[in-house]
């Protein structure tokens, strides 16, 4: 497993950063948006479905859109690759796990500390004002307090990301001693801009993606296959303690 110089660089990490995108999900059997067969931006236009523009032109298009994709989110399991960014965090001093995913999958992998950058399918928002959701009728898709329509809790190109979730991941990557890139495009920013951050900060920037990314030519170690084949093997070589010790010489 992996280069010598990196397991020693992970073992040595005190704070490790991970930035999550559609890829680690596709093992699950959810699609990702950029796949030029099976993505989703390949059978539907990002404008019609994810812009608030689209949303206001036809709202039950977009949460009839959003309840397939919840209901898919729902059916999938947790792949490997969820599990050992799980157990990794267990083992890491300080870990912080930065997702673009709004299927929730990682929390129910067990990963605790989570910013979810692009928000969550599984949960609405008022449409107009900042209304407390204790009163919202979901069945419906209305506010009780002001009656405007919900909306799905995700954030759509043109809009800002959530600003406290940003400022945290932004804060992570920039004191980081190891930053991972796993199965994302890195083309959809501010994400696409952390691993810049932890860079210049000089943490070690690690890519594990299936393909090709404007990423690669940059990271300091770059992986091409699959995140639950790679990660749980990478976990082991990095914090078995059978492995640490007998890696180490000792008898
Ligand atoms: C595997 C694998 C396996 C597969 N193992 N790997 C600067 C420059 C240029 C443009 C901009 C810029 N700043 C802002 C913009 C505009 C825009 C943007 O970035 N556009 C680009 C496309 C050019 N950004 C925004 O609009 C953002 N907002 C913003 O910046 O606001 C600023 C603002 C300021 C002041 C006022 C107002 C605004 C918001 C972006 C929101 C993105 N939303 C979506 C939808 C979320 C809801 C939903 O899920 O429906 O987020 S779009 C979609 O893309 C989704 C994803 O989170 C995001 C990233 O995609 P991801 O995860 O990388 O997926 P893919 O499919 O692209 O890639 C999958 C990868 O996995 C591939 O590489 C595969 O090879 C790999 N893979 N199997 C390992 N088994």
């Amino acid at each position: 497993m992996g280069p010598a110089s990196l397991i020693q660089s992970l073992r040595d990490a005190q704070r490790i950063v991970a930035l999550t995108g559609a890829g680690i999900s596709a093992e699950s059997g959810l699609a990702t948006f950029r796949a030029a067969q099976t993505g989703l931006w390949s059978k539907f236009k990002p404008e019609d479905l994810a812009t608030a523009d689209a949303f206001r032109r036809n709202p039950k298009l977009i949460w009839d859109w959003y309840a397939w994709r919840r209901e898919q989110a729902l059916k999938a399991e947790p792949n490997a690759g969820h599990l050992a960014l799980a157990e990794m965090e267990k083992r890491a001093p300080q870990f912080l796990l930065v997702t673009q995913n709004v299927d929730g999958l990682h929390s129910r992998a067990g990963s605790q500390n989570i910013v979810e950058l692009h928000g969550n399918v599984h949960r609405a928002l008022c449409s107009e004002n900042n209304c407390s959701s204790d009163n919202f009728d979901v069945e419906h898709g209305r506010c009780r307090s002001c009656g405007a329509n919900l909306r799905p809790d995700v954030v759509w190109f043109g809009e800002m990301l959530p600003p406290a979730a940003l400022q945290t991941a932004i804060a992570a990557a920039e004191k980081c001693d190891a930053f991972f890139s796993i199965g994302t495009s890195s083309i959809v920013y501010p994400a696409a801009d952390l691993w810049r951050r932890a860079a210049e900060h000089g943490a070690i920037v690690i890519e594990i993606n299936k393909d090709l990314t404007p990423l690669t030519p940059m990271a300091s170690y770059s992986f091409l296959g699959k995140a639950g084949e790679f990660l749980p093997e990478l976990v082991t070589a990095v914090w078995d303690k059978k492995k640490i010790h007998e890696s180490s010489g000792a008898d």
